[in-house]
């Protein structure tokens, strides 16, 4: 399976370069999305094999991912697996994704932050759990972390949708996919990583009430569009999300629960 990660990058000069640097020892087709930094981020990648992509201003995390996801695909490959240049994520995690893409070629696999929960705010995880609730109830099915940006997504489904990935789609888009692709027929498995939250780190980008509101809008624009989907939110509420949590062995990989 030919696969590349996608980093969108945002003023991630204090982390990028052991991120990436990670990355290639996962993957050797690495495209990181400098957003318009200013704080040095791209001049950190100096000597590191990678593709760099460039904004020259700062276009929000969505037009970041779409400018990686059309570099990706068009030098020739079967999944895109995205991370944050933050620090979030593991690259070390992308192996556990590839996996479970062996196991479930047709969906879009999610790295769902179930583990280590109770070291995030508590404002961002009931903003993520009141999240889950709307994109599940939108794309019919339990989804389980749907604000997590470390995903394995096929190229054909990249290929096959087109969604407004402008400044006010920043914290949406990634919502939008998944609800979209389940239109298509690719439903969400989870596979648990662990929650990662640096209380040091850099301050949040995510506005809870704002954010959370946009998303709000746009799921209500998709339910209207489908009747308000009720058999979407009687499916979401009695079936958990299909989680995985496969072995870094893949000889010894079994699915733990198919319930979607
Ligand atoms: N916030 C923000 N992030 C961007 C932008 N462009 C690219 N990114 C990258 O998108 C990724 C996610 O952004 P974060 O601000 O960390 O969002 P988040 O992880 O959902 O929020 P936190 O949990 O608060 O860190 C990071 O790798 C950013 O560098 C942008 O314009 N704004
Ligand atoms: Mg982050």
């Amino acid at each position: 399976m030919r696969a590349a990660i996608v980093i969108p990058a945002f003023n991630e000069a204090r982390t990028i370069r052991d991120i990436v640097r990670r990355s290639l020892q996962q993957c050797d087709k690495v495209f990181v999305v400098d957003d318009g930094s200013t704080d040095g981020t791209g001049e950190a990648l100096q000597g590191l094999p990678v593709v760099l992509l460039r904004h020259e201003v700062n276009r929000g995390k969505a037009a970041a991912l779409w400018t990686g996801f059309a570099s990706a695909l068009a030098e020739g490959t079967d999944v895109v697996v995205t991370l944050d240049g933050d620090g979030q994520h593991r690259p070390e995690d992308v192996r556990r994704l590839m996996d479970a893409a062996h196991i479930y070629p047709h969906r879009l696999i999610v790295a769902a932050r179930l583990r280590g929960r109770d070291k995030y705010p508590r404002t961002r995880y009931f903003a993520n759990r009141l999240a889950d609730f709307w994109v599940s109830w939108a794309a019919g099915h339990s989804v389980a972390d749907s604000q997590s940006g470390q995903r394995l997504y096929p190229a054909a489904l990249l290929e096959s949708i087109s969604l407004r990935h402008d400044e006010k789609a920043a914290f949406t888009l990634e919502s939008e996919i998944i609800i979209e692709a389940a239109r298509r027929g690719y439903t969400c498995v989870g596979v648990p990583i662990l929650a990662i939250y640096d209380p040091a780190g850099r301050r949040s980008h995510f506005r809870p009430v704002r954010d959370i509101a946009r998303i709000g809008r746009m799921v209500a624009f998709r339910l209207l569009g489908t009747g308000m989907n009720p058999a979407g939110l009687w499916r979401c509420l009695r079936q958990p999300p299909c989680i995985v949590d496969l072995a870094h062995d893949a000889a010894a990989a079994e699915p733990v629960a198919e319930t979607a």
